[in-house]
């Protein structure tokens, strides 16, 4: 515990460098580039710099679904992004997202290069690129937007909110842990009254919708997130859990996890995808064993 609970705000806020607790070394009141680094390219159109955190699998997952419906136009480079290391300073980097975030994607097939940032408006532009994984009536097509911003706008309270203060942060505080759980509780519930009613975000049709809310409030009951499942009482969610399991039956989505994957497994993490023949042959654990 610290000296004092209470804090005085000083009349500027200066940046202690010293003091940033987790992620201290990345965290940072400033934007743009630290160090020059250009980014490699790969052999496809679609060049995907990311990590398999919930962000990234969104758009792994969503490639992996583009491609088992056929499209091949969807095949993708993915390059390892490792946020812990700062590589999302490095100049190139910077130049696909000025906002120094994974997931990024450079889209090669288009007139100019298209550059595209944030993870929603990356499930967007593949739907709108394929036509596939939105819904194609107005009406439907709305809720499936309204549920993939619902994401954008609620997920930070979960991250940056209840996964810092719980999971992350040295000390452990009430305050801020009673106000994001309280906080994150609510969103499981809306989704929970959602899904007694409907099979998927998008009444009977899987969509970007599911794939932006799935690897965080899925994850977050099948307690990959934050370790945080009983905590939060996840199983008193079940139509979450419904959902949840259902979705991580995919082998679409079991593929999409692995990509840019650098934790848990060896046979689970696939570094760097360049080719489907990668999920075989290029698995950490076979890279090791073909290394020594
Ligand atoms: N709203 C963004 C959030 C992206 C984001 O927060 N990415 C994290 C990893 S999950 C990141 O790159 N953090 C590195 C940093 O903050 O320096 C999106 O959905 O793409």
């Amino acid at each position: 515990m610290s000296e004092s609970l209470t804090y005085e705000p000083p009349i500027v806020w200066k940046w202690d460098t010293e003091n940033g607790g987790a992620w201290a070394k990345t965290n940072r009141p400033i934007a743009g580039a630290t160090h020059e680094n250009k980014l490699p390219v790969g052999k496809h159109p679609l060049q995907l710099y990311s990590l398999a955190t919930p962000n990234g699998v969104k758009v792994t997952i969503m490639l992996e679904e583009l491609l088992a419906l056929g499209i091949n136009e969807a095949e993708y480079d993915a390059f390892l992004i490792r946020i812990g290391n700062g590589d999302q300073f490095g100049s190139g980097f910077v130049e696909v997202n000025p906002n120094s975030k994974i997931p990024a994607l450079m889209d090669y097939s288009t007139e100019k290069p298209t550059r595209v940032f944030e993870s929603g408006a990356i499930l967007l532009y593949l739907a709108e690129k394929f036509n596939a994984l939105i819904p194609k009536d107005t009406i439907m097509r709305t809720e499936c937007l309204s549920w993939l911003f619902w994401q954008m706008g609620s997920a930070p309270y979960l991250g940056g909110g209840f996964g810092h203060f719980y999971n992350y942060a040295t000390e452990k505080y009430q305050y801020p842990i009673d106000r994001f759980t309280m906080e994150v509780k609510r969103q499981l519930d809306v989704l929970d009254q959602h899904l007694a009613k409907n099979e998927y975000m998008c009444n009977d049709e899987y969509t970007i919708a599911d794939i932006a809310i799935w690897p965080w409030y899925g994850g977050l009951v099948l307690n990959r997130v934050y370790e945080a499942a009983e905590f939060l009482d996840a199983n008193s969610y079940k139509h979450v859990i419904r959902w949840s399991e259902e979705i991580d039956s995919r082998e679409t989505v079991q593929r999409g996890r692995m990509v840019n994957r650098v934790r848990g497994e060896l046979n689970e993490q696939l570094r760097e995808r360049h080719d489907a023949t990668d999920f075989i042959h290029k698995t950490q654990d076979k890279i090791e064993l073909s290394n020594n």
